[in-house]
């Protein structure tokens, strides 16, 4: 059977081994990608996010519980944006869904970027694309809150799910710099400790002065406690799942979930343009010593930014300029 075949069948050898190709940027693991791309675009995919700790996995793993009670099959994508220079830990001692390792109806794993050229955000689209080709009715995709990665997840997610937790002092400060705009639902996580209620209140100022257009999807803050108490949490939790369904057929209702798909798959066929064009460019460019030849040329003043790519581009692409 061909791996393709394989993956529609959720084999989950070789799906486990194809994520990680494509984390390794194996040059085969594009042709399977490319087999596989008419099988995607039926999975739900939804995108939590938020600082380290403030308790995604923990989430993830309710969520999944969730799922499996309306026998919704999930796969979930961990992902890790370690930075090339810490080299590479692995998640597997932060992932807190392990319980759910044996269930055939869920599939997960971890993704890390080895600082590849092509970047972690391809690599996020091309897992997800694999587990929606399984058949998975829904992909989880856990990213940490830090810097661009948030914002990237909302190239690849029907719902985004921002999530915070009270005392952390700096959330509003986040919110402000642009997750606000990416989330449809935001989570206070761990409500039943001190300032809640007052990071509740906030965000409703916050979304009270936001635009939202008439009929619009005006995000919602659910609270979730503490999974230390296991049926209040589960209580929440399944509160937060239906919130996600409905935001999903409110996507479909209004019509929106076209414009999400064009979104994405502008921002795909970005990604595939800039590893088929740009990579190889700049394999050269770093492997010749040009590059580095470039950098003192802007140093010393003699050249500038604009006028090195055009050199680059009559060099390389001859024809399209
Ligand atoms: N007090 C309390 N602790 C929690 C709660 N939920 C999770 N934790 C704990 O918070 C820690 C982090 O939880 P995770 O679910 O791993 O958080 P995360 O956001 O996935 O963390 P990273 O993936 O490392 O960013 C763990 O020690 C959890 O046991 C909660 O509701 N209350
Ligand atoms: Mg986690």
């Amino acid at each position: 059977m061909g791996i393709d075949k394989k993956i529609k069948a959720g084999d989950v050898r070789a799906a486990s081994r194809l994520i990680r190709d494509i984390e390794d940027s194996i040059p085969a693991a594009k042709v399977t990608i490319k087999s596989i791309f008419s099988l995607t675009g039926k999975a739900q995919v939804v995108g939590i996010t938020g600082s380290p700790g403030v308790g995604k996995s923990t989430l993830v793993d309710g969520l999944i519980e969730a799922s499996r009670k309306k026998e919704k099959t999930v796969g979930v994508l961990a992902v890790d944006p370690t930075s090339p220079f810490t080299g590479g830990a692995t998640l597997g001692d932060r992932i807190r869904m392990q319980r759910h390792a044996e269930d055939p109806g869920v599939f997960i794993r971890s993704l890390a970027t080895r600082g590849s050229l092509g970047g972690l955000s391809k690599a996020v689209g091309d897992a997800i694309h694999v587990m929606d080709a399984m058949g998975k009715d829904m992909v989880l995709v856990e990213t940490v809150g830090t810097g661009q990665q948030e914002v990237e997840i909302i190239h690849y997610a029907h719902t985004v799910l921002v999530i915070l937790v009270p005392g952390m002092g700096d959330e509003i400060q986040a919110i402000k710099a642009g997750i606000m705009e990416i989330a449809d639902i935001f989570v206070i996580n761990k409500a039943d400790r001190d300032g809640a209620s007052k990071l509740q209140r906030e965000l409703m100022a916050m979304l009270d002065m936001s635009r939202i257009a008439p009929g619009g999807w005006r995000p919602p803050v659910i609270t979730v406690g503490s999974s230390f108490k296991p049926d209040d949490f589960e209580k929440d939790v399944g509160r937060l799942s239906a919130t996600i369904l409905e935001h999903y057929e409110y996507l479909v209702k209004s019509n929106l979930i076209g414009d999400r798909l064009r979104r994405k798959t502008i921002h795909e066929l970005n990604e595939a343009l800039r590893s088929s064009i740009l990579e190889p460019v700049l394999r050269v460019l770093v492997s010749t010593g040009e590059l580095d030849r470039m950098v003192e040329r802007l140093l010393s003043k003699e050249s500038d930014p604009c006028s090195l790519a055009e050199e680059v581009a009559e060099k390389y692409l001859q024809g399209c300029i």
